[in-house]
């Protein structure tokens, strides 16, 4: 079946801002001095500690065997499914549904990510839709790069982040056992998956250094990941066209689309987050959207919603820098 039009039974948003996000900022704009940052040193010192471990797993990435450099790509990409197929398109926007057996695999794959778990990120993830480059968004990019792309992590959120986002419902995600299964054994899961089970294996299977394993295949591979995500938050909401609404910051950035599995075309995904695709097209460097689809050929995954042409084209003409026209 080919992926259902985005546009019937008007479940899709074709605008940056809802009617209840104007409502919203009208009855409550945004204030301009803000509450001193709250840094969490913890975080800081346990994100400068990965860092500093990442570079020193670049020194060994030499003494690597070629299957353990294949196993980082693959775990990498296993990973990356977990947020974009996983966190990102099927629960903090329902762009498609998935059959419970591909629902545990993306909850596993989510594991390896070490991003919080899915319940967390998607609630963060519809605020930052919903009130996009607010005080209520919690990586607002309008506070720079560093924010937006790690210093999000190392303070505590701004009061609106929590305040209104109280108005988010969760209910979808409550309601779905796995889910709620992972977001209660997510310690566990997270020493296991993104770290005991990508070094054991190629030590047990062919005989790799545990340590040069741990280096490379946790440690430099999870940072790696972070890093590409972190970048659709960062550089995609500051450089690149804007060829679907050029009032917005998110931006059509090709270098992100390719370390972020298709993730992007964020322009076009701040236009209309409820495209399967998070994009125009589909399979140009988006790796995510062929996984979609052979999951959906494998009668994993179906009702994918799709933003019609005539829809796109109208919005281009209307909201567009004329980049793409
Ligand atoms: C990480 C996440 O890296 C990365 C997400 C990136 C998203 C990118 C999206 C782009 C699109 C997709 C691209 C994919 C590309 C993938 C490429 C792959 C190759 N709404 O948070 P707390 C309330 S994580 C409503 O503790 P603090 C709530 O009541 C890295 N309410 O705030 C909550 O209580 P509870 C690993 C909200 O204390 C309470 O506030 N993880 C919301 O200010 C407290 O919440 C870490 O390092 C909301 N949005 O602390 C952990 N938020 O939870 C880092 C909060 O009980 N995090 N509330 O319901 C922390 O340590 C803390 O969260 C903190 C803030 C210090 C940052
Ligand atoms: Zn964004
Ligand atoms: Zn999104």
């Amino acid at each position: 079946m080919a992926p259902r039009n985005a546009a019937e039974n008007n479940d899709y948003e074709g605008d940056h801002l809802g009617l209840d996000q104007v409502e919203a900022i009208i009855a409550d704009p945004p204030t301009q001095k803000r509450p001193p940052m709250k840094i969490v040193w913890r975080n800081v010192v346990l994100f400068a500690v990965l860092h500093l471990a990442a570079v020193y797993s670049l020194f060994l990435l030499p003494q690597a065997q070629y299957k353990t450099l294949l196993w980082m790509a693959f775990t990498y990409w296993l990973a990356g499914m977990g947020i974009t197929a996983g966190a990102h398109r099927l629960w903090s926007h329902r762009s498609y549904k998935a059959k419970w057996p591909l629902r545990a695999f993306l909850a596993f794959c989510n594991c390896l990510s070490f991003q919080n778990s899915i319940l967390e990120w998607s609630r963060d993830h519809r605020a930052h839709h919903k009130f996009s480059e607010t005080d209520a968004d919690p990586h607002n990019a309008k506070r720079g790069f560093f924010f937006a792309h790690v210093g999000w992590l190392l303070v505590r959120k701004h009061p609106d982040v929590k305040e209104k986002g109280k108005v988010l419902d969760l209910s979808d995600l409550k309601n779905d056992p796995i889910v709620m299964f992972q977001d209660t054994h997510y310690k566990k899961l997270v020493l296991l998956f993104c770290f005991l089970m990508p070094t054991y294996v190629p030590v047990y299977f062919w005989g790799e250094s545990a340590f040069i394993a741990f280096y490379v295949a946790a440690i430099l591979r999870f940072t790696l990941v972070l890093n590409a995500t972190w970048l659709v938050n960062s550089a995609a909401h500051m450089w690149g066209q804007r060829p679907y609404d050029e009032h917005i910051n998110p931006s059509e950035n090709y270098y992100v689309a390719f370390c972020a599995t298709g993730e992007g075309f964020h322009n076009y995904h701040h236009v209309f987050p409820h495209d399967y695709s998070t994009s125009e097209y589909g399979w140009h460097l988006n790796l995510t959207t062929v996984f979609i689809d052979t999951m959906h050929f494998l009668g994993l995954a179906y009702d994918r919603r799709k933003i019609p042409m005539d829809v796109i084209m109208k919005r281009k003409l209307r909201t567009g820098d004329g980049s793409h026209r």
